[in-house]
């Protein structure tokens, strides 16, 4: 096992790493820009070092300065966290490249799923079922006109290199093909400097579901089950549970056990997300995550495992101390983002945090790294706090959030709480009848 690990993160992600190493008996190194120098992380981690200004590109991606941060502090592994460079393949061959090892797959399946259209191949080789589209990367626009006259319009362009809703544009009929391949291409070509695209059929009205898997080096991998992660707004998840609402046992045990068999035989090494459009009883594989996600408390609870824990040790190279017989997913769990924003207009509110009064009792879990008399700086993202809530059933998980939002005391900056507190207060939301559309929709109504 590591004796030391670096942790190439900040805020709440940073301080839910560094908890585990502690109980691991794991040193840890912080990382910071300038900006944070106050940040929680600093404080709780055995050591620190600054690696230059607020801006991203010369802090938390700058690999050179994470790396000589490792190499003087001797760190023997860096956790990348979330976002960042957590699925950066180059950064992962370069960490090993000097000899430390990358809490994280092998940087071949980094860039495989990093690569939608790849990650589509390979997953359709092990039978997971995929959105009707192309085989493959569209290599000319009459193609693109003979799949869509098959599937039937409307059809989605998709970058290879897009995923997390960059870089898609949707035709609603013939007429409309051509315009979306060219912009879909220019764009990719902009943004990602790789013009390649895919067509898939629309679908109209899906769920976004999860599924949650966690492999070893020796081909070992078992599923936590799904969450769901419908409740968004511009491709940004608000609230996530786990399981999802409208699976039954049989639906959950046939999908999980193709996705486990296609990992194991790829022997995906690290805890990773499968996620589906759900429409209409049929599960459709969209895209792989091959990192830790920012809802994967909602899994730790049903579960009952801890996720950074396992990373660690299969990062290590020992044997997953479990297979899927031993994990019986019991209960409810919930998560609230909350982020320091308008609850109307959903810009961001820097700013000092005046008054912190945390929630707490049974069920409850923050992951957050707030505290009184912080300053939010104006440079990262706005997730301030994950609110997650464990009860025995959804109805009681819905009843111990709202009591938790009604305990949480944060003032000197806006919050979304609010926007929490009406959603789980709606009846549609209690019944679980939601879609991707439905919170924007919501939001819409109740700002008339
Ligand atoms: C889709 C889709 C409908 N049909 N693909 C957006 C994020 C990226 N991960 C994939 N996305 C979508 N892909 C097909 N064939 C609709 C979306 C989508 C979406 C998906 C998940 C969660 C929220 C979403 C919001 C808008 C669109």
């Amino acid at each position: 096992m590591f004796s030391k690990i670096l942790i190439a993160n900040r805020g709440e992600i940073a301080l839910r790493i560094l908890r585990a190493c502690r109980e691991m008996g794991i040193r840890t190194v912080a990382v910071h820009s300038t900006a944070d120098a106050d940040a929680m992380h600093v404080r709780l981690a055995d050591e620190s070092v600054c690696i230059g200004p607020p801006s991203l590109t010369e802090s938390y991606l700058n690999k050179a300065a994470i790396l000589s941060a490792a190499t003087i502090t001797g760190a023997e592994a860096i956790h990348p966290g979330y976002g960042f460079l957590s699925e950066n393949a180059s950064f992962a061959e370069l960490v090993e490249e000097h000899g430390i090892s990358f809490i994280g797959p092998n940087p071949e399946h980094i860039r495989m799923m990093g690569d939608k259209i790849q990650a589509k191949i390979t997953m359709k080789q092990f039978n997971v079922p995929l959105v009707p589209g192309s085989d493959g990367a569209l290599q000319d626009i009459a193609t693109a006109y003979k799949i869509a006259d098959e599937i039937g319009y409307p059809v989605l362009i998709k970058a290879a290199a897009g995923g997390g809703g960059r870089g898609m544009k949707v035709a609603y009929s013939k007429d409309e093909l051509e315009e979306a391949w060219k912009v879909a291409r220019t764009e990719a070509q902009m943004a990602f400097g790789n013009d390649e695209v895919y067509l898939e059929k629309y679908l109209d009205n899906p769920r976004h579901i999860e599924l949650q898997i966690i492999g070893d080096s020796y081909g070992n991998v078992v599923h936590l089950g799904e969450r769901d992660c419908s409740l968004q707004r511009r491709h940004q998840k608000v609230l996530e549970e786990a399981l999802s609402p409208v699976l039954t046992d049989e639906q959950r045990q046939k999908i999980s056990s193709i996705v486990t068999n296609a990992m194991k035989n790829l022997k995906y090494r690290n805890a990773g997300t499968l996620e589906f459009l759900y429409q209409d009883g049929h599960f459709c594989f969209i895209e792989m995550n091959t990192r830790l996600q920012v809802e994967h408390p909602v899994s730790e609870y049903v579960s009952n495992i801890d996720l950074v824990r396992e990373q660690i040790c299969v990062a290590a190279g020992e044997k997953l101390s479990f297979i899927q017989n031993d994990i019986h997913l019991r209960g409810h769990s919930i998560e609230c983002r909350i982020n320091a924003e308008d609850p109307v207009t959903f810009a961001p509110s820097p700013g000092t945090i005046k008054m912190f009064h945390p929630p707490g009792g049974l069920g409850v879990r923050l992951d957050s790294a707030l505290y009184q008399g912080y300053k939010i700086p104006p440079y990262y993202d706005s997730l301030i706090a994950k609110l997650i809530v464990y009860a025995p059933t959804r109805t009681e998980a819905i009843a111990r959030m709202k009591r938790a939002l009604e305990e949480f005391v944060i003032s000197g900056v806006n919050t979304t709480i609010p926007l929490h507190q009406a959603i789980l207060n709606d009846e549609e939301f209690q019944r679980g009848e939601y879609t991707i559309h439905w919170l924007e929709n919501f939001i819409a109504k109740n700002q008339q």
